[in-house]
This record gives structure tokens, C-alpha cells and sequence, in this order.
């Protein structure tokens, strides 16, 4: 039924607009244009697909990065492009649309199509995303009766209305496949699973709803729901999750693929929380696992790149850098081994597209926690996955044929005879990333300061007598909401104690303009509070109390009804919540926007003080060297006054391409403005378990800075101290491989002997390799290590082993000094000669790139 149904969908579709003849329909509809799916896949123009997704979010970084970004993708063995479609940054107000930009998806989907790769549209309109209020927009919060993501006609009314909105607009640019553009697939609605019981008899209607809304925009390419098990015919339920391979129960119809919409290369990470480090090799092999054991034909790595949550669109106490851990890192470098062994997991997938494709499934037992799957063709074409699920190394016995499978690892065959590929065996190179300070602002002159104004209770318009709710007064145009109020106290000067709770995620407290303390929440607890003694004066006290939003929630039933801020406030046991309170939404700098030129001149700017005050704002100054006010004159007596040419600037791009990011290591929570775009939300004093920073980096991409006369600031909340603040270069530094004699050779020498029709393993001039580059236009420049023999240690640390071939650096530093990239067969021959034979032998160097 579900094949049918969207069967006559796309036939209408397509009659309409390329007038395809009907019967392609009746007789199947795999061959026409368009996207239709079976059990086995997606078909695309009448052709099944095995497809690699990788997502990246188009408002993550900047439109100059995604040639770049969309490129290494392509050359990681992507096939597909991910991206949700973020409607709170296209509708920021209700009917205001913006999509220019970073907010550019047209031109983001026509650049993919541009490099010959699908697209998948996750239009939700709810994302989650770690993005704040899951993509949805504020304004929606004040819509009379609206309840999200349930049967409630406000909700579904703009739901509707921005997603015909998208689907209109790529409709209207020719982008769906079914008009011969590269959306393949799109999604309604995000693991709505997680959330549907709460709303009771109101969920399962607008499941069916959504599903059935959707499908009417008629695209001509198939919807998906992930983590929706009963997503209703004809959307495709799909998997989300780190262990697809274990954990996916199936598509809820036979007609329908098996597609993970959601393989987390790492996760998100929060402030005081490490980075989740998930190695190539796990990735590989739940990947080969969901494609073998789950009949997996697509596979979406969340994220491939990441990027950056610029400004304040993170979500609440989401770090600004996205999923640096993926197989792009934050500044769309390549971080290796996990970008290379995932290139060549999927090539050696691919090489088993027929069989995976058209064959049919066995498998049976090759020992305990040891499995063969293979697939074989009519024509008794023939591809295996070995598994070995067990905690050790084993050697199985596979149609006669003695295999070595490293303990949790799968072997891929594309041929059911040689290994191209194990998932454990990582033969690409390992890379480092260092940072290099190109510019320091060390001088307290470089910097001037503004202090941001305290305000109380007679400076404030709104007025309540109670405790507001943060999110729905600032409605989100600031993180900031001031609550103010006056106490009066008729005897001496005294100590007092003084409490609060906050629903907020951070507080700053100040008693009659001095600071009195600070507290904050985390990721896992919701509220805090503030316990301090503060001193009342004789007379009226002004009492100022800053909540701070880190971001706005992205997840859960009921977002609409969340609430934040300060909850109860009481001094000496006499609670203050219900009196005369008054309020401020947001600072006044981020009402001057004095991080823009324009606003810059709004507030009186000072020299930067000895003692640094909570809640300052710092911006580099213009360099005026009194040097360079005096004329100078050169040999032909030509005379200029050198403070004109330099008197504007404020700090230059540094020359090259290498990806900029701030070191904020000094600094304590605020947010940093670079010419006047927000580079995002720092927050440096927030340690993890371990005692670092979350993140000391912050991005800057290359487009938004000038070449010369660049304007920096940053609003500290804390004390940090901006006279350590240093821009710096992001580089790979260095590039190691560690390859042994007993590697299968590299997939890329497989597929090439496939080419020729050489399919025998034992061909010995096909050998492993060690293969080196450095990013584009660096060089090895250094071999730092290189031995042939029984090195020990790995790419992080080494020593020249037992046996150890003298002619390793020569002939290493022969192949590979001053070239961008390198290749070193692992054979004694190569080597002239066997430092110790009967031993299997490793390669390891280790060179440096500049
Ligand atoms: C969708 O929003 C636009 C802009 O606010 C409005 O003009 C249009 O009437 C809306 N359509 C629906 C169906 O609500
Ligand atoms: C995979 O496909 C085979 C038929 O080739 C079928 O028997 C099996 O149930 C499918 N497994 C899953 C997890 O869908
Ligand atoms: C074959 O695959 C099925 C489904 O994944 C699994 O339940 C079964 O244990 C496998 N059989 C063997 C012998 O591994
Ligand atoms: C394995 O060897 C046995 C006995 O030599 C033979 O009968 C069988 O056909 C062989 N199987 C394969 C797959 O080569
Ligand atoms: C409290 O605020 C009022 C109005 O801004 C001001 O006149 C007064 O001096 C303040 N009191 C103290 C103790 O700072
Ligand atoms: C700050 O500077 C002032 C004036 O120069 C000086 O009196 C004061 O002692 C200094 N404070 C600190 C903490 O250095
Ligand atoms: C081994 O492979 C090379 C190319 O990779 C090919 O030229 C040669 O003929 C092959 N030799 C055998 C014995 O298959
Ligand atoms: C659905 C799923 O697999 N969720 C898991 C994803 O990975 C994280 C971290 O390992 C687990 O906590 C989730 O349960």
C-alpha cells in the first residue's frame, strides 16, 4: 500500500511537470524521474541507491566555507548532504522571512547540487538541534492557545504555513529530484517518539496529521519521520542514535528502507561537560554492522561537520563549537583517522553495491559473538561482512579460508574472498591540530572598557508586583533580564543573609550598584541558587539581580510552557517575591549595540582600569602610536603624516587562509563581537570534571573579518582579563601513519585492482601503505620519526624498537620532504633490505607539515 500510494503522488507530481507518461506508474514507477523507495533502498530515477549522508547545518558556518565544506564531503565518500531547515532564523518575526547570508539554504542546497551530491531537507519545523527553542521561533510563544507538536490548530496552522513555505520555495528553484534537482528526501516533525506520550489523546492525530500534511505538498520525494516507529504510509520511519546496527527494530513495512537519519559521530557537548571523543573505529563499525545486520542502505553521520553556534542560537548551555569532534572539525579541517577511515569504510561499502542492493541475505555462525552475513546475486555475485562481536582477537574459518578479525571489528569482502577493509584497522593518517597565536592585544593600551550600568528599581519601566517569568518578558531579544527592587531598613548598617532561586541559568547580584555574588546552573540541573551575605545600609538598599539565559531550551513536551528566572528572593528569612519589582530586559550596551561601528560612539568608552569590575564590556582600540602622529619623512624628502594611513586600524586579518580562532582562556562568561557579528557565547569558568574550560577557542571565520582595521568586543560578565586575549592561527601541524606488513592493503589499491579485473588477494605488488598529506598548501617540511621494523608506541608517542631497518629515514625523508603528500610501500624491498626477517614489520612516521 505504501508504495503505491506514494507511487501515484509522484506519477500526478511528475505528470504535472514534465508530463512523464502515466504507465510508468502502473508498471512499477522505479524507472521514472523522481524518488520512490522498496524495502531494499531509495530509488532514484528508477535506480536503487546505496547512500553515505553527512550532515551540515547551512547557519553553522559561513557561506564562503561551503564549497569547501560540501567538497571534502564529496571526498570523504558522501553521497548525500543533511540539513535541517532552522525556522526561527527565516521568520525571526512572525511573516518576516530572511534568507540571506548564512541563511542562504537555497543557495546552500544549489551549491550541493552544484558538486553533484543529493540533498536531505529536515524541515521539522521543530528541530531540536541543539539550537535555541529547538527551532522554533519566539513569537510563536504569545499565539492565543497554541500548544506545540500536538493536535492544536494554532500550532498546526504555522507549522503548515512555514513548511509550504520551504517546500514552495525549492519547489519554485527547481531542487526537489522529482524536478531533476538533488533533494532526495525530507523530513516532517523530529523523535517525536520521545515526546508523544505526554500529550496523550493529542498525539497520535497529529502524527497522522503532520504525516498526511506533508505528503500533500506533493515534492515528488519521499518523507521520513525518525524515531517515529509508527510514522503512518507512506513516511519512511527512520533511526537515530549512536548503535543503529544494534538497537533499530526495522522499518515499521516491508516496502519500507532502512535508513539512519542519526549515526552521532560524537555529541553535543555543554559548558563544564569534556568533549565526547567516539573513535573511527566504533563509527565504522556500527556503520558496517546497520548496513550488514539491519539491511541498511543509508547512513547519515550527525554530525559530518559541525560548526559553530554563532551569536546566541545555541540552545541552553551548548558550548559555541558544534560537534568538533566529526569527521570536519569546527573550522572544516579534516580530522583524522576518523574522516580517512570513514572514506575508506565506504568505499569498501560500495564495493559491495550489487550484492548489498540486489542480493539475497544469509548468515550463520562462524563461532561465539562471530557471524558471517553475506549477500549473494542470482549471478552469485558476492559480498561478507564478518562480525566479531567478542572482546577478543580470533581467527575465523570463512568458506575455507582462514580470516583474522580483531576483536569488535567486521571485515568487509566485497568479493567473499579478500579483505578490503576492517573496521579496526586504521591505515590512514593521524593528524594534530595546534594553535598558533598570530596576535596578541597585551597591552592594557590597546583596550578600552564601559561599564555596564547598574540599574535600579527607579530606572526600570516595567513594573510588577510579583516575580516575572524570564523567557516570556525578554521574549528573547536579550539573554539579560534585570529584576530590581528596594528594600528599606530602618537601623544600622548590618549584615544580612540573602537568598535566591532561579529557574535561569545563570545570576549576577549587585546591592546598591556594588556586586554581591554570583551563581549558576547546569545542563542536567534545572535551577540554582544563590546563598550570600550581603550588607543592608540604613535607609532605602537598591537591590539588582541580573538573570541570564545561556540559551533557550530545545527539547521536551510543553517548551511553550517552561519557565525561567528568579523564582523566590528573601533576606534574613522574609521572603521578597511578592512586592514591587522592576525590570530591564537586556544591557544597555545591548541596546546602544555598541559592538557595532555605529553604535560604538553611544557610550562613553574609558582606559582600562586597574580592577576589573562583573559586567564590563572591552573593545580593542584604534592603534594611534604617538609615534606615528609625528611626519616622517623619507630619502626624497617626501613627508607624510604616518597617522593617516594606520590611525583607523584595529587589528589586521592575518595574512593566509589558515582557519582564526580567539583564545578567550583569560576571560570568564560573556560574549565577543567581531565587526559586529557575534562570534557566540564564551564561557571560560565553567571547568569540567577535569578542571579546563569547555572551550578556550572560539571561531572567527575568515569572512568576517576585513583586511585591515577589525573591531573586537566583548562582554564580560565576570573579571577575565582581556589583556591575554590573543588571536590564533588553527593549524595541522603534523601528520603521522603507523601501518603494518599484515594490513590489508588500502581499499583505493583494492578498487583499483578491481578495475583491472585482478581480484586475487595474493597479487604482491599490491601493498599496504603508508600514506602522508598535509592541508592545502602546506608541506612536510620535517620526518620528525620514521622507522621500518618493530617501532613501539603509537602516532602520540614512539621508540625505535628491537629491529629497526637504518634506512628508514633516508628513505622516507626521499619520498617525502617538500611534497604536499607522500606515499611509502610497507615491503623490505622498498626499504633495501629485511632488518629482521620472519618478524612482521610496521611503519610508523611521524612528519611535520608548515
Ligand atoms: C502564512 O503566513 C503569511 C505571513 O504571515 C500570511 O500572509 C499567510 O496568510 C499565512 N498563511 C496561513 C495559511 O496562515
Ligand atoms: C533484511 O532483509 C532480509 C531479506 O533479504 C529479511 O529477511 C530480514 O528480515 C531483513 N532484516 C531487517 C532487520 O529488516
Ligand atoms: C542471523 O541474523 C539474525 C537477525 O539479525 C539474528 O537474530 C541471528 O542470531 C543471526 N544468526 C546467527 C547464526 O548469527
Ligand atoms: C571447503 O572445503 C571442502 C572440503 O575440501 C569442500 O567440499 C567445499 O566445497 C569447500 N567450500 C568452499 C566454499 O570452498
Ligand atoms: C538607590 O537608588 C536611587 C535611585 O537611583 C538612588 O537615588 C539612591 O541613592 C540609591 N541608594 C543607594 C543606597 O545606593
Ligand atoms: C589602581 O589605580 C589607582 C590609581 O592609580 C591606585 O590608587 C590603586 O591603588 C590601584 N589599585 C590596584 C588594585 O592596583
Ligand atoms: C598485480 O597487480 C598489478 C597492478 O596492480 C598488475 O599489473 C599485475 O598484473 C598483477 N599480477 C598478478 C599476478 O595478478
Ligand atoms: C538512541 C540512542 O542510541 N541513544 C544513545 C546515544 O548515545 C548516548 C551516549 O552514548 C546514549 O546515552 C543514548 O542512550
Amino acid at each position: 500500500m505504501a508504495k503505491s500510494e506514494s507511487c501515484i503522488v509522484i506519477c500526478i507530481y511528475s505528470a504535472l511537470f514534465f508530463t512523464a507518461p502515466l504507465f510508468h506508474c502502473v508498471l512499477g514507477g522505479n524507472d521514472g524521474i523522481g524518488v520512490t523507495y522498496d524495502g531494499r533502498s531509495l530509488i532514484v530515477n528508477g535506480e536503487h541507491k546505496l547512500l553515505f549522508s553527512g550532515s551540515i547545518h547551512y547557519p553553522r558556518s559561513t557561506p564562503d566555507m561551503w564549497p569547501s565544506l560540501i567538497a571534502k564531503a564529496k571526498e570523504g565518500g558522501i553521497d548525500v548532504i543533511q540539513t535541517y531547515v532552522f525556522w526561527n532564523l527565516h521568520e525571526p518575526q512572525q511573516g518576516t522571512y530572511e534568507f540571506s547570508g548564512r541563511r542562504d539554504i537555497v543557495q546552500f542546497v544549489k551549491e550541493i547540487q552544484a558538486q553533484g551530491l543529493y540533498a536531505c531537507l529536515r524541515i521539522g519545523p521543530f528541530i531540536e538541534a541543539e539550537w535555541s527553542y529547538g527551532g522554533l521561533p519566539f513569537w510563536l510563544h504569545d499565539v492565543p492557545g497554541i500548544v506545540y507538536r500536538s493536535d492544536n490548530e494554532p500550532f498546526k496552522l504555522h507549522m503548515q504555513n512555514f513548511t509550504t513555505k520551504i517546500v514552495n520555495m525549492m519547489k519554485s528553484e527547481g531542487l526537489y529530484a522529482s524536478q531533476g534537482g538533488p533533494i532526495i528526501l525530507s523530513q516532517i516533525e523530529n523523535e517525536y517518539t520521545l515526546v508523544e506520550a505526554a500529550f496523550g489523546e493529542k498525539g497520535p492525530p497529529y502524527v497522522q496529521w503532520a504525516a498526511k500534511m506533508a505528503v500533500s505538498l506533493q515534492t515528488g520525494v519521499p518523507w521520513s519521520m525518525c524515531k517515529q516507529n509508527d510514522a503512518p504510509d507512506p513516511v519512511i520511519n527512520t533511526c537515530n542514535g549512536m548503535r543503529c546496527g544494534e538497537t533499530f527494530t526495522g522499518p515499521n513495512s516491508p516496502t519500507k528502507p532502512s535508513i539512519w537519519t542519526e549515526n552521532w559521530t560524537s555529541f553535543y557537548q555543554t559548558y563544564g561537560e569534556e568533549p565526547y571523543i567516539r573513535s573511527a573505529e566504533e563509527i565504522a563499525f556500527h556503520v558496517a554492522l546497520f548496513i550488514a545486520a539491519k539491511n541498511g542502505t543509508y547512513v547519515n553521520y550527525y554530525m559530518y561537520h559541525g560548526g559553530t553556534n554563532f551569536g546566541r542560537s545555541a540552545s541552553a548551555f551548548m558550548i559555541t563549537g558544534y560537534y568538533d569532534q566529526g569527521p570536519l572539525d569546527e573550522y572544516g579541517l579534516t580530522r583524522e583517522p576518523k574522516w580517512g577511515h570513514l572514506k575508506e569504510l565506504h568505499a569498501a561499502v560500495k564495493l559491495c553495491s550489487t550484492p548489498l542492493l540486489t542480493g539475497t541475505k544469509f548468515n550463520f555462525s562462524l563461532g561465539q559473538s562471530l557471524e558471517a552475513i553475506v549477500f549473494k546475486t542470482e549471478s552469485d555475485e558476492c559480498a561478507a561482512f564478518l562480525v566479531n562481536r567478542g572482546a577478543i582477537d580470533t581467527d575465523v574459518l570463512f568458506q575455507n579460508v582462514t580470516y583474522e578479525l580483531p576483536l569488535g571489528s567486521i571485515s568487509i569482502l566485497p568479493d567473499c574472498k579478500n579483505v578490503a577493509f576492517n573496521t579496526r584497522r586504521v591505515s590512514v593518517q593521524r593528524n594534530t591540530r595546534s594553535m598558533m597565536t598570530v596576535q596578541k592585544f597585551d597591552s592594557s593600551e590597546e583596550w578600552e572598557e564601559f561599564k555596564e550600568p547598574i540599574p535600579n528599581f527607579e530606572d526600570t519601566e516595567l513594573r510588577a508586583n510579583k516575580l516575572l517569568e524570564h523567557m516570556g518578558t525578554t521574549k528573547d531579544r536579550s539573554d539579560y533580564l534585570w529584576y530590581t527592587f528596594r528594600v528599606q531598613q530602618d537601623s544600622p548598617d548590618s549584615q544580612q543573609t540573602f537568598e535566591v532561586d532561579s529557574r535561569a541559568h545563570a545570576l549576577h547580584a549587585f546591592v546598591n550598584g556594588d556586586y554581591a555574588g554570583s551563581a549558576h546552573g547546569t545542563y542536567k540541573e534545572k535551577g540554582f541558587s544563590l546563598v550570600n551575605t550581603i550588607t543592608l545600609r540604613n535607609g532605602i538598599n537598591n537591590i539588582s539581580l541580573l538573570s541570564v539565559m545561556v540559551g533557550l531550551p530545545d527539547s521536551g513536551a510543553f517548551l511553550e510552557t517552561r519557565v525561567a528566572g528568579l523564582r523566590r528572593v528573601g533576606i534574613q528569612g522574609v521572603d521578597f517575591s511578592e512586592q514591587p519589582w522592576g525590570y530591564k530586559v537586556g544591557l544597555s550596551g545591548e541596546q546602544s549595540q555598541i559592538f557595532l561601528d555605529t553604535g560604538s560612539s553611544n557610550v562613553q568608552w574609558s582606559r582600562l582600569g586597574n580592577s576589573s569590575q562583573p559586567l564590563t564590556w572591552y573593545k580593542v582600540l584604534p592603534i594611534i602610536n604617538s609615534n606615528y602622529l609625528e611626519f616622517k619623512c623619507s630619502r626624497t624628502d617626501l613627508c607624510y603624516c604616518h597617522s593617516l594611513l594606520i590611525g583607523q586600524t584595529r587589528f589586521d586579518a592575518p595574512p593566509g587562509d589558515d582557519p582564526i580562532a580567539l583564545n578567550l582562556g583569560s576571560m570568564g562568561k560573556g560574549a565577543a563581537w567581531v565587526n559586529g557579528r557575534g562570534i557566540g557565547r564564551y564561557w571560560v569558568s565553567f571547568l569540567t570534571p577535569k578542571g579546563e574550560p569547555s572551550q578556550k577557542w572560539y571561531n572567527v571565520p575568515r569572512s568576517f573579518l576585513k583586511p585591515t582595521d577589525n573591531q573586537l568586543v566583548i562582554l564580560e560578565e565576570e573579571t577575565g582579563n582581556p589583556v591575554e586575549i590573543s588571536l590564533d592561527s588553527v593549524l595541522i601541524t603534523k601528520t603521522c601513519g603507523q601501518v603494518s606488513e599484515s594490513h590489508y592493503p588500502l581499499v583505493a589499491s583494492w578498487m583499483g585492482a578491481k578495475k583491472q579485473k585482478v581480484r586475487s588477494a595474493k597479487n604482491r605488488t599490491r601493498r599496504p601503505k603508508v600514506q602522508l598529506s598535509c592541508p592545502s598548501k602546506k608541506k612536510i617540511s620535517n620526518i620528525l620519526f620514521a622507522s621500518f621494523g618493530t617501532p613501539s608506541g603509537d602516532c602520540q608517542s614512539y621508540a625505535i624498537g628491537m629491529c629497526h631497518s637504518p634506512n628508514s629515514r633516508p628513505i622516507v625523508e626521499h619520498a617525502c620532504l617538500g611534497r604536499v603528500k607522500c606515499s611509502i610501500p610497507i615491503s623490505s624491498l622498498n626499504f633495501q633490505g629485511d632488518p629482521c626477517p620472519h618478524v612482521t614489520k610496521t611503519l610508523l612516521v611521524d612528519a611535520q607539515c608548515t
